[in-house]
This record gives structure tokens, sequence and C-alpha cells, in this order.
């Protein structure tokens, strides 16, 4: 069954962490292939290009201690609208990244169009840290907590409401370096995790089903795929600024895709944290490639 429509969306945005390069990943992936991998998949493929980023300077908002807290709220809100088109169009909006903090504007593009948009956060990290529990100020170790409502109010309204997703809404795979403040949230939220220690102990195939079938007692009407490629294993994936050993393994990561494929429940999806300054021949966009195919139903047979 070929799917409808594609819109691909570069966001080349480095602003929420502090490694150079990572703007570069969406040139890095469309280098590897995208457009010609995905189009026997498609009716249509839409490469909208890239979102204006510029070079601006790096700013620290004297306030919260935020890096480039402005810009990345403007940037995002950018990004926002140009995902909202998309799904307006009848597309399924794909985003390029650019660091993890460009989820702020995809998720805000897309939520408002689900009543109880369903979220797989493939991390490495959990995302989901505040101005005062980051260990960095990075943003890009935010934008979940962001999505859930909490935090600065310039990056929590972005789209103009919030939150967008419920915590109970939430699975995240892969998780094996979490700040202190990060644990606590998931406790007192009750948000669903698979660290490496369940992936290890169940296998990929078992983690993928009762995540998919988790997001589908939760009465989701929508899945959006938060896809960093720092859940990977290093060895796979070593283009990522924050590398954590002992990650997914490339053949995991291509099962868990296939099995969303088989599921039918992903509606939007971003790949980010790819930076080809840090990468071995760009693998880690063409990995980004390969798994973009599994999850858009590619079959060996
Ligand atoms: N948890 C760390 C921080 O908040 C690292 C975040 N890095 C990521 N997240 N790549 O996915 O700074
Ligand atoms: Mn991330
Ligand atoms: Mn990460
Ligand atoms: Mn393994």
């Amino acid at each position: 069954m070929k799917r409808q429509k594609l819109s691909i969306i570069g966001m080349p945005m480095d602003l929420g962490q502090m490694r150079r390069g990572v703007d570069m990943g969406p040139s890095a992936i469309r280098y590897a292939g995208v457009n010609e991998r995905l189009k026997s998949l498609f009716e249509e493929i839409h490469d909208q290009g890239d979102i204006a980023i510029g070079r601006p300077e790096v700013q620290v908002d004297p306030e919260s201690n935020l890096r480039n807290l402005d810009l990345i709220a403007e940037k995002t809100e950018k990004l926002a609208e140009e995902v909202d088109n998309a799904i307006e169009a009848g597309s399924f909006p794909l985003v390029l990244g650019g660091d993890h903090s460009i989820a702020i504007g995809t998720l805000a593009g897309v939520s408002k169009h689900y009543t109880n948009l369903g979220v797989i956060w493939y991390d490495a990290h959990g995302d989901l840290n505040t101005a005062e529990t980051s260990p960095s100020g990075n943003i890009h170790g935010m934008p979940l907590a962001v999505s859930l409502g909490i935090g600065h109010s310039l990056l929590t309204n972005v789209g103009g409401y919030g939150p967008k997703v419920k915590p109970e809404n939430i699975v995240i795979i892969g998780a094996r370096s979490l700040d202190e403040g990060e644990r606590e949230l998931i406790k007192e939220k009750g948000i669903k995790v698979y660290t490496m220690h369940e992936i290890d102990r169940l296998g990929m195939t078992k983690v993928m089903e009762e995540s998919i079938t988790y997001l589908k007692e939760r009465n989701t009407d929508g899945v959006h795929l938060s896809l960093d490629l720092d859940g990977l294993d290093p060895h796979d994936a070593p283009g990522v600024g924050t590398p954590v050993i002992g990650g997914i393994s490339y053949r995991e990561s291509h099962l868990a895709m296939e099995m969303l494929a088989e599921a039918q429940i992903i509606t939007s999806a971003e790949f980010v944290e790819v930076n080809p300054i840090l990468d071995d021949k760009n693998k880690t966009a063409t990995v980004a490639v390969a798994l973009m195919g599994s999850l858009f139903g590619e079959k060996l047979l």
C-alpha cells in the first residue's frame, strides 16, 4: 500500500546545544538520499527545503540562564507553522534536524490536529529538563518537558497553546542517561520508559509490541515519532553531539521502525541530532535514511 503525500521539512538549527555542525543535519540527510529512498513509498513527495535560521549570535537569557531562548522560540514557531500547513494539506510531515530543541516546534504544529496525541521519544536521554534541573542550560535537553507544558513560558507557548501532550501518552525508548530532575519527573508524572535495561531484557520485539499496545489502549488518535539518532549506539550512529555507549543497535532500530510501519500508527516524524562534522563518512545520516525507509513500509521482498 502506497502512502499518499509526504512533506520533508529541513530545520537546520543548532541553537539548542553547543556543538556546531548539527545545523548541517538536513543537508547530510538529503545527501544520503532521503528523496530517492522514499520515492517509491509515496504518491507524492514535497521537499519544502529548509526553514531559514541564519547565523545568529549566541545569546544567554540573563534571567533564566537559557542559551538562545528567544531565538529558539522564534524559529520553532516558524517550524510549527510549516508543519501545521503540511498536515492541513493532507501531507505526512517529516522533519529533519537540527538539534532536538526543534521538537518544540514540530509538536506545536502537530498536536493541534489531534485530540489525544501519542508520542514515541526514541532517545538515549529523557529531554525532560527545565532551566532549574538542566546540568547544561541547553534547550535540546528540554523539549519533552516543554511539550508537557513544563518550562519557560516562551517555549511552552510556541504555537499559541499548550500543553501539547499528556504524560500518559508518552513512551520513551532507549534511555540510558537521565538527569536527577528527569528521573523525578518521570516518576511524578508516571511516564512510560523503556530503558536499555528493558530492551536488553525483553528484546526489541516485546518492547515495541508493548509500546504499540500501550498507545492504542490510551486511545491516541495520532502518534508522533521523535527519533534522536543518539538513541542508537554510537557504533552505528557516531555523528551525534552527545553519544552514550550501550545504545540500541541499527538492527534493533530497523525492526522497531518496521513494527511501527506494520502497526500503521505513526502520523508524523522527526529525525534529529545528525551532526555530519562529528560523523564517519555520513554514516549517521545514512542510517537515518534507512530507518525512514523502514518506517514508511519499505519491504525486503
Ligand atoms: N540531559 C543532558 C542535558 O540536558 C543531555 C541532553 N542531550 C541530548 N538529549 N542529546 O537528547 O543537557
Ligand atoms: Mn534528544
Ligand atoms: Mn539524546
Ligand atoms: Mn543490544
